[in-house]
């Protein structure tokens, strides 16, 4: 077999002491932690679209990147060739999956038909490469938001025939994800939305975009794909308003279009943060309605207000993800994919190990310090204190279903007034957090 990265050895786990740069700390895929290796928690996925096609180009300026395998082109050969580099640094990496939309993988040809067949020729490398390596399909998706037809929209544009194309297009991007053994199927609305209410039919795009979602469950049944949907919630950007503008808004229009049985959601960190949420409350809304499929791993920059797509560094952060993480007893089809790009001046390819070796690790200390917290109970303790008035007397039997609004009156007459239990002791509880990390 040709090796297109001489350069780059295999990243080896050597430790928190070693001097080299490229190796990992904390990542150590054969580590148990709860009775699972930690190549089993995380199920770590590179995406295709920023480690190997983001050119690092920026609204002011070209692109940076310096990727020797690529001649630039956007012939099929070109394409193919980048598969064979892709899971080349995938397999020195050392992460088990990967996750891509149509586009990047295959150029688009002159037709529908020609670029079906793009992707096809494509496709077939991926499915040698895979066979090859033992890497596997995170989830596939479709962009449905570059092309030019898409500008008002896929499933939610004026313009039906954009509906239209937007079902052909993802109907061959779930065959292509299908025969590539694919644990799951994403949707992200990438333009699903509106840039201002007064050219805006809202209602009648959100019916579309529930048609649009019961056809694509109709084919997957049709075709025997037998992994979740993902429904991947971003509240901005590229419209000022997106319809799947945050895990709320997600599972109510999941619930309002008769979807929950087909769907999970994919959260991504950044969108939450766009949202104004934390990542953590998005994960324990999806966790509270048993919604939480998978991660699109990375981190904002909380002084820029879009989706920087940064590799993940932040402890705190991984630890709160990991805790919620651990407690719905971890992933099934789902996994920590990262969404993230390099920044333009880290323009060589040694940069896109140091960003991945950087989040893995970082997911790997979260894990262990959650999995500690855990065991000491350091947390758990407390809440269960906290909400003890509910384990017997009147909270048990409010829980039971046995009490009313007249029962409870009778009640509180008798009793008088409510006291108090417990104090929040927030202060004591981001202390312990700190002693853990
Ligand atoms: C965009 C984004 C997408 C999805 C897949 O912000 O996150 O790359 O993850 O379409
Ligand atoms: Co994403």
């Amino acid at each position: 077999m040709a090796e297109y990265l001489p350069n780059i050895r295999k990243i080896q786990y050597e430790g928190p002491q070693t001097k080299n740069r490229l190796a990992f700390r904390h990542y150590n895929p054969d580590e148990v932690v709860e009775g699972k290796t930690m190549k089993e928690h995380f199920r770590f996925s590179v995406v295709y679209w920023h480690t190997f096609r983001n050119p690092l180009s920026d609204p002011f300026g070209v692109g940076t990147a310096i990727r020797p395998w690529d001649d630039g082109s956007e012939s099929v050969e070109n394409a193919q060739n980048r598969v064979r580099v892709a899971f080349e640094f995938m397999e020195k990496l050392g992460v088990p999956y990967y996750a891509f939309h149509d586009r990047d993988v295959a150029p688009e040809g002159d037709s529908l038909r020609e670029t079906n067949a793009n992707l096809d020729a494509v496709a077939a490398v991926l499915k040698e490469e895979q066979d090859r390596t033992g890497i596997k399909l995170l989830w596939g998706t479709a962009c449905l938001f570059a092309n030019r037809r898409f500008m008002h929209g896929a499933a939610t544009s004026c313009n039906a025939d954009a509906f239209a194309y937007a079902a052909a297009q993802v109907k061959k991007a779930m065959e292509v994800t299908h025969m590539l053994g694919g644990e799951g199927y994403t949707f992200w609305g990438g333009r699903e939305g509106y840039s201002t209410l007064l050219n805006t039919d809202l209602k009648r795009e959100m019916d579309h975009l529930g048609a649009f979602m019961n056809m694509a469950v109709d084919y997957k049944k049709k075709i025997g794909f037998g992994g979740p949907f993902y429904i991947e919630p971003k509240p901005k950007e590229p419209t000022k308003h997106q319809y799947d503008s945050d895990v709320a808004a997600c599972v109510n229009f999941l619930r309002q279009y008769g979807l929950m049985d087909h769907f999970k959601l994919n959260i991504e960190a950044n969108h939450a943060t766009l949202a104004g949420h934390s990542f953590h409350h998005e994960l324990e809304t999806a966790i509270a309605c048993d919604m939480l499929g998978s991660i699109d791993a990375n981190t904002g920059d909380m002084l820029l207000g879009w989706d920087t797509d940064q590799f993940p560094t932040n402890i705190y952060e991984t630890t709160f993800a990991m805790l919620s993480i651990l407690k719905m007893g971890g992933f099934v089809t789902g996994g920590v994919n990262f969404d993230a790009k390099v920044r333009r001046e880290s323009f060589d390819v040694d940069d896109l190990l140091h960003a991945h070796i950087g989040g893995m690790d970082t997911f790997a200390r979260g894990l262990k310090i959650a999995a500690k917290l855990r065991e000491d109970k350091a947390l758990d303790n407390f809440v269960a204190e906290r909400y003890s008035s509910w384990d017997s007397g009147i909270g048990a039997s409010i829980e039971k279903g046995g009490e009313t609004f007249e029962s409870l009156e009778k009640y509180m007459l008798e009793k008088g007034e409510v006291t108090p239990n417990t104090s929040g002791r927030q202060e004591m509880l981001e202390n312990i957090i700190n002693d853990y990390i």
